[in-house]
C-alpha cells in the first residue's frame, strides 16, 4: 500500500530563485485534476507507473473483447496509465474531421472503466494536417500558419478544437466527476514526420499552435487537463526546450524515445535524455515522464528488465512510461506490437518488471484522485 503525502509535494527551491509553484497551469483545474496532479508528483521520485497505448480497444489476436487487455493478461493487472487519442473521435478517411459519436462513445467508456479502476488516462492527438485535409504524416503542404490568427484555416481549426474540447467535457464519471486528461497535443514536434514538426514551422509559430490551443480549450471551459510537453529525441536541455511553449501553458515534461531504447548499445542516449528530462521537470514544479516507448515485436526476451529497467534507474523521476499499442495481425499492422503477450518471448520478463515495486500496474495504485479525502 503506498500512501501519498500529497501536503508535501513542494518543489525544493532553485538556487539564488523562488521555489516553482507545484500546481497544474489551469487555475481553474478541478479537485481531480488538480490531485493527479500532486499524485504524481509525490510518487515520481519512488514509483513510476507503467502505460500501454490502446490497451482496452484491442491486442494481438483480438479486437473488442470487453475487459480484455493483453498487460493484464500477461502480469494479472491492468496497466496504471491508459494512452489513447484525439483521433479516434472522427471518422476515418480523408476530407475533413467528421465527429463520429459512435467511435466517441467507445472511447469515452474505455477512458471511463480505466478511470474508475483508478488508472491515469493520457491522450495525443494524430491530427489531421488540416489544411490538405489527409493524415497527420502529410508534411507536402504547410498547415501551421494557416490556423495560427490571421490564417485561412483559423477558424475551421478552432472549430476542430471545439469538438475535442466537448468531448473532453463529456468525461463525467457516474460520481459526477470529470475525468483527468494528460493531454499531449503536438508530439514529437522536435523531429519532421507530422505537419507540426521541426522542418514545418518556426519555434514562434510551434509555440502560437501551442499556446492557442490551450486558450482555446480554457476558453471552451475545458478544465479537466494536464497538458504534457513531448518532444522526440534530443541531445540537450537547449534542444529539448527549443520549441518548449512556457511554464504556464505546460504540466508534464516527456519524451519519446524509441531509439536510445532499442539495446544496451543505444542506452545510454536514453539515460541522457531521461536525466535531462528529470531535472528540468523537478527545477520546474512539472511532472517528468517518459511519454512514449519501447521495442517493436519485443524481440530481446529480457529487454524489460536489461533495457527499459536499466534505462528508467539513470534517473529516478519519471512519474509514467507508456509503451505504444499492440496492433491486431488480423486487421491491422503485422508485428506492430510494444508490450507481450501470452507466450510471446518477452512476457516472463515483462512479469518481472512489473514486480518491482518501482513500477507500478493498477492494482498496486495509490488513490490517484484523491477520491477519500
Ligand atoms: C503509429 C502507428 C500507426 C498508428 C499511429 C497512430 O505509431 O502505430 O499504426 O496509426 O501511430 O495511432
Amino acid at each position: 500500500m503506498i500512501l501519498l503525502a500529497l501536503a508535501s509535494c513542494t518543489t525544493p527551491g532553485l538556487p539564488g530563485g523562488a521555489a516553482p509553484v507545484a500546481a497544474p497551469v489551469d487555475a481553474a483545474a478541478t479537485r481531480e485534476t488538480r490531485a493527479l496532479f500532486a499524485s504524481l508528483r509525490a510518487l515520481a521520485p519512488t514509483h513510476t507507473l507503467f502505460g500501454h497505448q490502446d490497451d482496452l480497444a484491442y491486442g494481438y489476436g483480438w479486437t473488442g473483447e470487453p475487459g480484455r487487455s493483453d498487460v493484464k493478461s500477461v502480469a494479472g493487472s491492468y496497466p496504471a496509465v491508459y494512452g489513447w487519442d484525439v483521433g479516434d473521435i472522427f471518422a476515418g478517411g480523408k476530407g475533413p474531421l467528421r465527429y463520429d459519436a459512435a467511435k466517441a462513445d467507445k472511447l469515452r467508456k474505455w477512458i471511463l472503466a480505466g478511470y474508475r479502476r483508478g488508472g491515469a488516462i493520457t491522450m495525443s492527438w494524430h491530427m489531421p494536417n488540416p489544411v490538405a485535409q489527409t493524415d497527420a504524416w502529410d508534411v507536402a503542404m504547410p498547415a501551421v500558419a494557416a490556423i495560427l490568427p490571421g490564417g485561412d484555416h483559423h477558424a475551421a481549426f478552432l472549430t476542430e478544437l471545439d469538438v475535442a474540447a466537448r468531448f473532453f467535457r463529456s468525461l463525467r464519471a457516474p460520481d459526477g466527476s470529470l475525468v483527468p486528461v494528460i493531454f499531449r497535443p503536438w508530439h514529437e514536434q522536435t523531429g519532421n514526420w507530422f505537419w507540426w514538426g521541426a522542418a514545418h514551422c518556426t519555434p514562434a509559430q510551434f509555440v502560437g499552435l501551442w499556446r492557442m490551443t490551450v486558450e482555446r480549450l480554457r476558453r471552451d471551459g475545458v478544465h479537466n487537463l494536464l497538458y504534457a510537453y513531448s518532444t522526440d529525441v534530443f541531445d540537450t536541455p537547449t534542444a529539448y526546450l527549443a520549441r518548449y511553449p512556457g511554464d504556464d501553458v505546460v504540466d508534464v515534461l516527456g519524451f519519446d524515445d524509441y531509439h536510445g531504447i532499442e539495446s544496451r548499445a543505444t542506452l545510454p542516449q536514453f539515460e541522457q535524455r531521461i536525466r535531462i528530462v528529470v531535472a528540468l521537470a523537478n527545477s520546474r514544479g512539472k511532472i517528468a515522464a517518459v511519454t512514449e516507448t519501447g521495442l517493436q515485436a519485443l524481440p530481446d526476451a529480457t529487454w524489460w528488465t536489461d533495457i527499459l529497467g536499466r534505462g528508467l534507474d539513470a534517473a529516478p523521476g519519471a512519474a509514467w512510461v507508456l509503451v505504444w499499442r499492440n496492433a491486431n495481425p488480423a486487421n491491422d499492422r503485422k508485428e506492430h506490437f510494444f508490450a507481450p503477450y501470452p507466450g510471446q518471448k518477452s512476457a516472463a520478463d515483462f512479469v518481472d518488471f512489473t514486480r518491482d515495486p518501482r513500477i507500478l500496474l493498477e492494482d498496486e495504485l495509490p488513490d490517484l484522485y484523491a477520491r477519500r479525502r
